[in-house]
């Protein structure tokens, strides 16, 4: 039987936070050896904000190496960058004239990132969630593993995916969203009802998966709590004290309540210290490994071709049965 297809994705544009890797990266490793993996470095999605354009290229291969470093196997998957599968682009275009301006507007993502850059709302903002959906359905996906800000783009590749197959014939598979319930959300470390993100303009809100063990131990150490003092897992209540739990909890593998259980009669420093030092051990091998690979150029480039060439294979059979369902000339 054909294995399921996953297709997953995180943006070069900034780097990335622990709930980039504990709501995404992280969940793919164990997806390798039963799914056909598609993991994509989105660089078209990244240009949706002003970028730099020699920053996107150089946080580009360095997403690479990280994501080889957390453990993406690339004989065991479709490594690759976006804009080098140029099917994504020519999906994105067809499935605009089966998605809605409306809908596209009231997308959590496009308020929160109109607000953010007043002076640059572009088309490819609203766009974004359209090109989103074609790089799911490119591929026949069947799981998309997300954090739980995403699933309203999933349920609109979904929405998109079904109006195509009503309107064209049977088409698309329909995509189901997989979020996992521990680590779903990191939040900011300052504001933690919000969540953490690689774009935030306090430095203090993200810990980066590129921090070092000092960094990493004082952003913690500066972390917003309550003056409750108890160590206590109540999200709504004590956001502060419980996303520190939750960060502990997904690189310990256990509950948030457990990890609460261990805290019982502590202070906030001490939980404080234990999340900042858990968090640095798991990443310290993860960044020298990284640094290993920055400095392989050459396998870099290579793997990320053979990556390209893979998903091409597998994006222009459902490019090419688009094309024909929506009538478009070919010959015959
Ligand atoms: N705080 C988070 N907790 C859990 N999962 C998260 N993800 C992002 N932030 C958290 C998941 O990471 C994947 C890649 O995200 P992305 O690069 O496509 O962009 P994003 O969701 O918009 O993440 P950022 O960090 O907030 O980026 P910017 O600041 O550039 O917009 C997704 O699976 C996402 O759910």
């Amino acid at each position: 039987m054909d294995k399921k297809v996953v297709y997953s994705a995180v943006q070069p544009s900034g780097n990335l936070t622990i709930g980039n890797y504990v709501g995404a990266i992280r969940n793919w490793l164990s997806m390798q050896e039963d799914y056909d993996c598609f993991f994509a470095i989105a660089d078209l999605h990244a240009v949706t904000v002003r970028h730099e354009p020699a920053e996107l290229r150089r946080r580009t291969a360095e997403l690479a190496a990280l994501y080889l470093a957390c453990g993406i196997d690339p004989s065991r998957c479709a490594l690759y960058v976006q804009s080098q599968v140029s099917a994504h682009a020519e999906l994105c275009w067809l499935l605009n004239s089966v998605a809605y301006v409306g809908e596209m507007s009231r997308m959590t993502q496009f308020k929160d990132k109109s607000a953010k850059h007043e002076d640059n709302i572009n088309m490819g903002l609203l766009d974004y969630p359209v090109l989103m959906a074609a790089d799911i359905l490119l591929y026949q996906t069947d799981y998309v593993p997300v954090g739980a800000d995403q699933k309203q783009h999933v349920e609109i590749a979904r929405d998109i995916a079904a109006r195509f197959n009503n309107r064209y014939g049977e088409t698309f598979r329909i995509p189901e969203p997989l979020i996992k319930k521990e680590g779903a959300k990191i939040c900011s470390l300052q504001e933690p009802t919000k969540k953490m993100s690689k774009s935030d303009e306090n430095p203090n809100a993200s810990v980066l998966l590129t921090d070092d063990r000092d960094t990493v131990l004082r952003k913690f150490r500066r972390a917003v709590t309550d003056s409750d003092g108890e160590v206590r897992y109540a999200p709504a209540e004590k956001p502060g004290v419980s996303n520190l739990l939750a960060i502990y909890a997904a690189f310990k593998g256990c509950s948030p309540e457990e990890a609460a259980g261990e805290f019982a009669g502590k202070g906030y420093g001490d939980l404080k210290t234990a999340v900042g030092e858990t968090v640095s051990d798991a990443l310290a091998p993860v960044q020298a490994e990284r640094e290993r690979l920055l400095k392989e150029k050459t396998y870099l480039a290579g793997v990320l071709a053979e990556g390209a060439e893979k998903a091409f294979r597998a994006a222009r059979r459902t490019l090419s049965k688009v094309y024909r369902k929506m009538g478009f000339y070919r010959g015959e």
